[in-house]
């Protein structure tokens, strides 16, 4: 009886609890959209050279209204030399030729605004491409403009001590998500660099204010052209131990 009771009670806590204490709450777009990721290589080739490009997802953009899609996650289609699959950025604000041109981003956007559908870019911001400006020039020396935009660090020196070249006495024993050492050795200004991925990947120095406020800038950037948010690649590898 008293078991009865005590269920009953709990019961009617339930549907009180249900009808008159619950306020449904308004979601945001991005968590009550099924989100669809578009990867471009692959998706539509508009010109029929063997290369999925901007104008071809232009060209199928009612698909995702079919399937009832309201969000795209758009993989990389910055300018990069595709050592990662687009992961390699060597300019965050401008398109690979591969996909077409600044003129076709902005046409697509617009398309698909036109439909309702919300843009979702990635944001890779660990690291850069080795072909970016900022390492070209961070790799030439220790004091150019950005020579810390990048996590250079001198060889161990116990090891150098023991009388091994420098180049042979990485920082420490780290290694690459894709294999083989996280170090990899710059003649020009005797250090290593860090690279969590591919040695073209090398990590941007996110302690350095200066490199914080270019990636700001790079969000600033694409939002002013109307992306409606990101999705911000390998964000487990952006800071490592100061030490
Ligand atoms: C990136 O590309 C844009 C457009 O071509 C150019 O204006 C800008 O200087 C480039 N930035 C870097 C860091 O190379
Ligand atoms: C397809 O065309 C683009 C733009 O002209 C070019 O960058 C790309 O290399 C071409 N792809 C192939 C496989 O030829
Ligand atoms: C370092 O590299 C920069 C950029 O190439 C150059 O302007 C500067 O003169 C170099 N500094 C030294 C000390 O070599
Ligand atoms: C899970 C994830 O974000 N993986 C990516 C991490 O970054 C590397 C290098 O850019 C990519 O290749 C992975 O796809
Ligand atoms: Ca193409
Ligand atoms: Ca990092």
């Amino acid at each position: 009886m008293l078991r009865f009771v005590s269920l009953s009670i709990l019961v009617l806590c339930v549907i009180v609890y249900n009808t008159l204490c619950f306020e449904l709450r308004e979601l945001d777009w991005w968590q009550s959209n099924v989100i669809y990721q578009i990867y471009p290589l692959s998706f539509k080739d508009s010109d029929g050279n063997g290369t999925g490009d901007l104008n071809g997802i232009t060209s199928r953009l009612d698909h995702f209204l079919d399937i009832n899609v309201h969000a795209i996650w758009l993989s990389p289609v910055y300018e990069s030399p595709m050592a990662d699959f687009g992961y390699d950025i060597s300019n965050f604000t401008a398109i690979d030729p591969i996909f077409g041109t600044m003129d076709d981003f902005d046409e697509m956007i617009a398309a698909m605004h036109d439909r309702g559908l919300y843009l979702i870019m990635d944001y890779v911001i660990n690291h850069s491409s080795d072909q970016h400006e900022w390492f070209i020039e961070s790799r030439k020396n220790k004091t150019n403009k950005y020579a810390d935009y990048y996590m250079w660090y001198d060889a161990k020196p116990e090891c150098v001590d023991d009388g091994n070249q420098p180049e042979d006495c990485p920082p420490s024993n780290w290694v690459s998500v894709f294999g083989g050492s996280m170090w990899e050795w710059e003649e020009n200004r005797q250090q290593f660099y860090l690279h969590q991925f591919l040695k073209e990947q090398p990590d941007l120095n996110w302690r350095n204010q200066e490199v914080f406020d270019e990636m700001m800038a790079v969000v600033k950037f694409w939002l002013e052209k109307g992306v409606d948010g990101f999705r911000v690649d390998a964000i487990k590898h952006l800071f490592e131990v100061e030490d």
